[in-house]
């Protein structure tokens, strides 16, 4: 018996090969579900917008180029220490300036930037405004310690978002610092005009898998646009330190077929009734709240009903 039909036979031969068989299944199915930042993870969260897939060829464009930058000036390092050891090299030289290579080491990295600024500042450009219409509009306003999120398209149907406290998160087998009480639902193909706004301290609305983040500031609106590619559930957080429960206020976003966001757009409007219309004033009572007592509150209610 040869060895390779000996390790076929093998127990723990024909185990390793089925793990090993099974793996490329859970790897892909790991991506599938991969809208949230995991455990060991390499690389970005997979792209679910135009302007994340723009950000990912940059991405890696830019890599490239550092890649080469830095194996070009390890190679000119290595070179120096071998050549110009002590024992080949006594008697260092004296010379200093030469014309040629100082101007070749100016010209070239303004050249690099330049290429570099070609590439990006369309992108810049890009994520600014909605390319033509857009369908609707998300207005999103950072609080201390939560999301109020409006849709003005949608009559002014306005909500609070909160983070399901810890405590409660295994109890519902939601996920830990990301499952909130309200998450947003938006339209898979739209063209979402997304405002954000703020009430006490900066906020950032950051989603990685859309390449979205913009800062939620009192007095001023900032803008950009989605436009998400396929369904699923995409968590983001507040990435800008706004006070002791920062970590304590995710993003969770339900992106729905647009049959499937009307029925829910039907279906909210009667659950969020009694809030305030899309006017703004929500916060001004809630500014100084705890964010995390009063989302267990609400939650605790949400349940009894
Ligand atoms: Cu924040």
């Amino acid at each position: 018996m040869g060895w390779v039909s000996r390790f076929r036979t093998a127990r723990w031969a024909q185990k390793l090969v089925a793990a090993a068989a099974a793996l490329p299944a859970l790897l892909f199915a790991r991506l599938a579900l991969a809208e949230e930042a995991h455990d060991w993870q390499l690389g970005m969260q997979p792209a679910a917008t135009p302007i994340r897939h723009w950000i990912d060829q940059l991405h890696d464009g830019l890599l490239v180029i550092i890649t080469l930058i830095t194996l070009f000036v390890l190679g000119l390092l290595l070179y120096v220490m071998v050549r110009f050891r002590e024992s080949r090299n006594p008697v260092a030289s004296m010379t200093t300036h030469h014309t040629l290579i100082e101007v070749l080491w100016t010209v070239i990295p303004v050249v690099i930037l330049v290429g570099v600024a070609i590439f990006s500042f369309p992108l810049l450009y890009y994520e600014d405004r909605v390319p033509g219409q857009a369908d609707m509009t998300l207005k999103v306003t950072g609080h201390q310690w939560y999301w109020t999120y409006e849709y003005p398209d949608q009559g002014g149907l306005t909500f609070d978002s909160y983070m399901i406290p810890e405590e409660d998160a295994a109890k519902l087998g939601k996920k830990r610092l990301l499952d909130v009480d309200n998450p947003v639902v938006l339209p898979v193909g739209a063209k979402i005009r997304v405002l954000v706004a703020g009430s006490d301290v900066i906020h950032s609305w950051f989603m990685p898998s859309f390449g979205f983040q913009e800062y939620s500031m009192v007095g001023r609106i900032n803008e950009s646009w989605i436009q998400i590619d396929r369904e699923g559930t995409f968590y983001g957080q507040c990435n800008q330190i706004c006070g002791v429960n920062h970590p304590f206020m995710p993003i969770e976003v339900h992106a729905v077929s647009k049959e499937a966001f009307a029925k829910w757009v039907v279906e909210a409007k009667k659950k969020f009734a009694n809030n305030d219309n899309g006017s703004g004033a929500t916060v001004a009572g809630n500014d100084k709240t705890e964010g995390r007592a009063e989302g267990a509150v609400r939650l605790a209610a949400a349940a009894a009903q």
